[in-house]
């Protein structure tokens, strides 16, 4: 499916950093803005980030801004207002501007070849943020910079087990799925390694009896959630493959006089601020953490590929997994 093999890639080549007009537009093909003067000899990063659509994003969003200008990086930064042709249209921008690096989180897995063989042309080196491609030429990008989403889909079925045991659940299991954007990668890849975990040690008392993309939004949870409970109103637990899609799925479980937490056992992805104050309200029962804190990581790996240097294929993200008795302790602590 996803092609993420673990290799040590060649030394690459870089081109040069070209001058760069600053440039603003504010249309629906997204908004860039330029941070940063770093002076004529530092890093000029293009980044093309997927959009504004959760608290996981504006979290991931802040860390490559602040860790680009601790870094003292020249960055160009797209918001592609989860468009496609909008990423695509920012890095052919970056390419022309002769950026030292393009990164980008792309939101969906496949479409990118004949722009990453644009920026390989002209030498421009591409590294992956959170998402990744699905491509068959491997030299079209360097490395990822992200999460395990297959495990995290795991996870959140091995999670699952605690919560209905300390719920007392006792019968068939339910599954209501609300998935991710259609096509990205942390969508196929989360209903993935759940469905593993479920065909492997749960064929016979769970079953997912409505699976639709809310496409990660909170608006996209609440609508979609109201209608499954039209449909599925025994649905026993949700399986939400991000918390802003968990917490607007709240609000219409309530809506229909349910309580969620209780006659819907949540489990979600992610781990911001407001899934955890959910959690600590009783109303998410448990959250597989994905950290959106990728900035440093990104800014070290864009200092190595502008070096020449050897980079892993793979840099993974470290995250835990958090029960709902741990969210008022971990509250207070929490960076996103
Ligand atoms: C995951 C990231 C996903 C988050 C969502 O790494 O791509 O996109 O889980 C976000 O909250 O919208």
């Amino acid at each position: 499916m996803l092609n993420r093999r673990n290799f040590l890639t060649a030394a690459i080549g870089v081109a040069a950093a070209g001058g760069l007009a600053a440039c603003a537009k504010k249309e629906e093909s997204g908004s860039t803005s330029t941070s940063g003067d770093g002076g004529s000899k530092a890093i000029t990063l293009g980044f093309s980030q997927v959009g504004s659509e959760s608290g996981w994003r504006s979290a991931n969003t802040d860390s490559v801004k602040s860790a680009a200008k601790e870094a003292g990086y020249r960055l160009q930064f797209s918001d592609a207002q989860q468009k496609q042709e909008n990423q695509i249209s920012a890095i052919r921008s970056f390419i022309s501007q002769k950026v030292d690096v393009i990164a980008f989180s792309p939101v969906v897995v496949t479409g990118w070849d004949a722009v990453l063989k644009e920026a390989k042309a002209a030498k421009i080196p591409v590294v992956l943020t959170d998402r990744s491609v699905e491509t068959s030429d491997e030299s079209l990008y360097v490395t990822l910079v992200g999460s395990d989403f297959t495990d995290e889909g795991r996870r959140a079925a091995k999670i699952l087990e605690k919560v209905l045991e300390k719920a007392g659940h006792k019968g068939p299991v339910k599954i209501a799925q609300l998935e991710g954007t259609t096509g990205a990668a942390p969508a196929i890849e989360r209903a993935k390694g759940f469905k593993e975990v479920m065909e492997a040690d749960h064929k016979d008392d769970w079953k997912v009896v409505v699976s639709q993309t809310g496409d990660f939004t909170r608006a996209g949870g609440k609508q979609v959630m109201a209608a499954f409970l039209q449909s599925n109103p025994d649905i026993n637990v949700l399986y939400a493959h991000n918390d802003d899609m968990a917490i607007g799925a709240i609000q219409s479980i309530e809506a229909a006089g349910k309580k969620p937490g209780k006659d819907i056992l949540i489990v979600s992805v992610d781990g911001v601020k407001d899934g955890f104050v959910a959690m600590s309200e009783g109303k998410i029962n448990a959250i597989v953490e994905c950290n959106p804190l990728l900035g440093p990581q990104l800014m070290e790996v864009v200092q190595k590929v502008k070096n020449g240097e050897t980079v892993e294929r793979w840099i993974k993200t470290k995250e835990s997994d958090f029960m709902q008795d741990q969210a008022k302790d971990a509250l207070p602590t929490r960076k996103y």
